[in-house]
């Protein structure tokens, strides 16, 4: 690694997100960041030294002893920690991670929402790193690349949910315009990394038995960045930027906070045009929001918290939401590892405590434009369903296969293909008379909703995973850009893309 002259160094101290990237790998001694010995990089013009520059990572799967809690818990992490680190990049940075696996089985990784290839070394989720091998990913963020919270997680078919669930996932940080608003940039920053784990006496993760795997397996153990309910600090006057990932394998976060409204800036893929007040954000596997909170309030502790949602039990077992599986909600709540908690009561997720006082800071007015789509080229529509399973492969244990346009998900056939530099409007219909909710996710290329059963979108906003509940339709419209290569699209419920709910696409140029 290339020393910096003193001169780039102040220049890029002098810069609050570079001086955050360098804090960040400070107190994360895997992380490194090089720069370009190549390039030269005019000290007097930042942009020039951010697109030059290169940013090393070393990950590495293994399984690890950690503290869950009072608990002892033998999960899957990266670098014996979970969530794994931070990793942070800039538009236009070249991105080197040398991953190694420490698993005894295959794994790989994807970069969830991330507008890179899909093949060679970037997004490739074809990859299979066996046990003991080490692989170097590389790619290069787009200089227009948008700033915004993403999602590291193993991506090898079949032993997704599963990884997943034994702790395998971190953030992945890009940081651009949107850091750059005065308001966001002066609100202090947290992430909120939302998973849930179960394990047994021993600390071992149990295996998921079938129904748990039909519904998506839900852990009792709650965590906000592998912590049960920790405190985040909010100055009175202040601001406080929460970014916050849903990397569970199946549950869902319907997220309050006492007395304050959150005021969402940034949905999966970045900015919205300017900020939403909400009472609460519901929050499905894969998806990401970022909110702004006011210190407006009476000092003290205010709770974070993630209030019940039915996401649907197995039509089969009776009415949604009516009782069905009356002993596997109790099961859930007595701590048991459930398919779906179907929970009754809110969750303590996280608390925030006010501390001390600052000048009062106001919300940004506006954020950053996001662009308008032309009218789609081509329309197609994908069917969510569950059927009778036959012979074939995605097979649940219960005999319900999980399926798009009703095909589950095979290697060898190609299901979708896209013109590069086209637009194109998806009609998602979550159909069936045994349907629950299905976040829907497509990698490399973000989308915009357009509505959901008719029901315009209340605000534009760049999503890679939407949430489609039972028995809705929801239209997005997709621009297929820069990266030809095939990839996938399926349901974000880890479990079910295991068993077969995704298909493949290719991009043509
Ligand atoms: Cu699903």
């Amino acid at each position: 690694m290339r020393r910096l002259n003193r001169r780039q160094f102040l220049t890029l101290t002098t810069s609050s997100a570079a001086t955050l990237l360098l804090a960040h790998c400070a107190d994360q001694p895997q992380a490194q960041v090089n720069f370009d010995a190549e390039t030269p990089t005019p000290a007097e013009n930042p942009s020039s030294v951010r697109s030059s520059r290169i940013v090393e990572f070393d990950l590495e799967a293994q399984p690890s002893s950690v503290t869950l809690g009072d608990r002892t818990a033998n999960l899957f992490t990266y670098n014996g920690q979970v969530p794994g680190p931070r990793l942070e990049a800039r538009p236009g940075d070249t991105v080197r991670i040398r991953f190694t696996n420490r698993l005894s089985e295959p794994t790989n990784l994807h970069y969830h929402g991330l507008h890179i290839p899909p093949t060679g070394t970037a997004d490739n989720i074809y990859l299979n790193i066996g046990s003991g091998q080490t692989f170097d990913y590389e790619f290069t963020l787009p200089t227009d690349h948008p700033a915004g919270t993403f999602f590291y997680h193993p991506h090898l078919h079949g032993r997704v949910a599963d990884q997943v669930f034994r702790g395998l996932g971190g953030i992945f940080v890009v940081r651009g315009a949107l850091d750059e608003i005065p308001e966001v940039k002066a609100a202090q920053e947290e992430f909120v990394f939302l998973k849930d784990f179960e394990v047994d006496s021993n600390g071992q993760v149990p295996n998921a038995n079938p129904m748990q795997v039909m519904q998506g397996r839900e852990g009792s153990i709650v965590t906000v960045n592998g912590k049960e309910n920790p405190t985040f600090s909010l100055p009175t006057g202040g601001l406080l930027r929460l970014r916050m990932v849903n990397a569970s394998t199946s549950r869902f976060y319907r997220l309050t906070l006492e007395n304050h409204p959150l005021h969402l800036i940034a949905t999966d893929a970045g900015a919205i045009a300017a900020p939403v007040e909400l009472q609460e954000i519901l929050l499905s596997p894969g998806e990401r929001a970022e909110v702004l909170v006011q210190g407006n309030q009476p000092a003290g502790g205010y709770r974070l918290l993630n209030l019940p949602y039915d996401r649907g039990m197995m039509g089969m077992m009776g009415q949604r939401g009516m009782g069905g599986m009356g002993g596997m909600r109790g099961m859930g709540r007595m701590g048991g590892m459930s398919g779906n908690t179907a929970q009754t009561t809110p969750q303590v997720l996280a608390t925030i405590q006010y501390s001390g006082s600052t000048t009062p800071l106001s919300l940004p007015q506006q954020l950053l434009p996001i662009a308008d789509l032309p009218q789609p080229a081509t329309a197609r529509r994908i069917e969510l369903s569950m059927g009778m399973s036959g012979m074939g492969r995605g097979r649940s244990g219960m005999g319900r296969a999980f399926l798009l346009n009703g095909k589950s998900y095979d290697h060898d056939r190609l299901d979708t293909t896209v013109r590069l530099d086209t637009v194109e409007e998806w009609e998602i219909a979550n159909t069936g008379p045994m349907a629950m909710d299905h976040p829907f996710h497509l990698h490399v290329n973000p989308f915009q909703v357009i509505s959901r059963n008719g029901q315009p979108e209340p605000y534009a906003a760049w999503k890679d995973t939407v949430l489609v509940r039972a028995n809705e339709t929801v239209r997005i419209r997709v621009p297929f850009r820069n990266y030809p290569g095939k990839t996938v699209y399926h349901c974000h419920i880890l479990d079910h893309e295991d068993q077969g709910m995704m298909a493949t696409i290719a991009m043509q140029a």
